[in-house]
């Protein structure tokens, strides 16, 4: 079969996200370490966003819509749950992530973490407005988190793979620190899933 080529760096957490469907799936694959907004990826991805995938013929981007592929061509485990509940469970914890914590959470990662080491001057005014929209998602997702080990239920899933890689940089920031400090199901779901293999391989090297 074609080689799975999976476009953009490391460092991005949507391709950390596809990193790990990959792992967890124990589909074999190639990162390709493209910049965002580099001439070759906005050829890829037409935002210039990363990732991008190619397989054969087979062009695509959006990380949601990568997974699934993957998840739907090759055995081993689910990335999407089967089970009709824990599948709606799974799509709901992505659909929050993606809609109301993904912006939010990044907006405090770069401008306490990436801003000042590029010299700049962190915008305050969205730091601030930032804050409480994270706090709401975070609420929610720590509430899912009740009684059980993984979003989708007992079993890791497309929305621990999605939470996770920007969880680990939220947490970086003083803001995140707050936020995360009494969310405690959160903290017990992040020490589990920091651990499992595909989590460990695909960490962000900072340098
Ligand atoms: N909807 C896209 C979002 C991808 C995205 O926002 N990627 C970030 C990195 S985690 C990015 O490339 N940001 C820089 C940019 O868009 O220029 C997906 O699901 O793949």
């Amino acid at each position: 079969m074609a080689t799975l080529i999976l476009h953009g760096i490391s460092l991005s957490t949507y391709v950390r996200t596809c990193r790990m469907a990959f792992l967890e799936k124990g589909v074999p694959y190639e990162l390709d370490p493209l910049m965002p907004q580099s001439p070759e990826q906005k050829e890829k991805q037409p935002w210039g966003s990363v990732p991008a995938m190619t397989h054969g013929d087979v062009r695509m981007y959006e990380t949601l819509a990568i997974c699934g592929y993957v998840d739907r061509l090759f055995d081993g485990p689910p990335v999407l749950p089967e089970d009709p509940l824990a599948n709606a469970r799974c799509l709901q914890w992505t659909s929050v992530f993606i809609q109301y914590l993904y912006r939010p959470a990044i907006d405090i990662v770069l401008q306490r973490l990436i801003v000042p080491a590029q010299g700049g001057e962190p915008d305050e005014a969205l730091v601030a407005s930032s804050v409480p929209k994270s706090d709401k998602a975070l609420a929610a997702l720590d509430g899912a988190l009740e009684g059980q080990a993984c979003f989708a239920g007992g079993d890791a899933s497309l929305a621990d793979y999605m939470v996770l890689p920007v969880l680990h940089y939220l947490k970086m920031t003083p803001e995140g620190e707050g936020l995360l400090a009494p969310r405690a199901n959160l903290a017990r779901w992040q020490a589990a899933i920091d651990e499992r293999p595909s989590a460990v391989e695909t960490l962000p090297d900072l340098g």
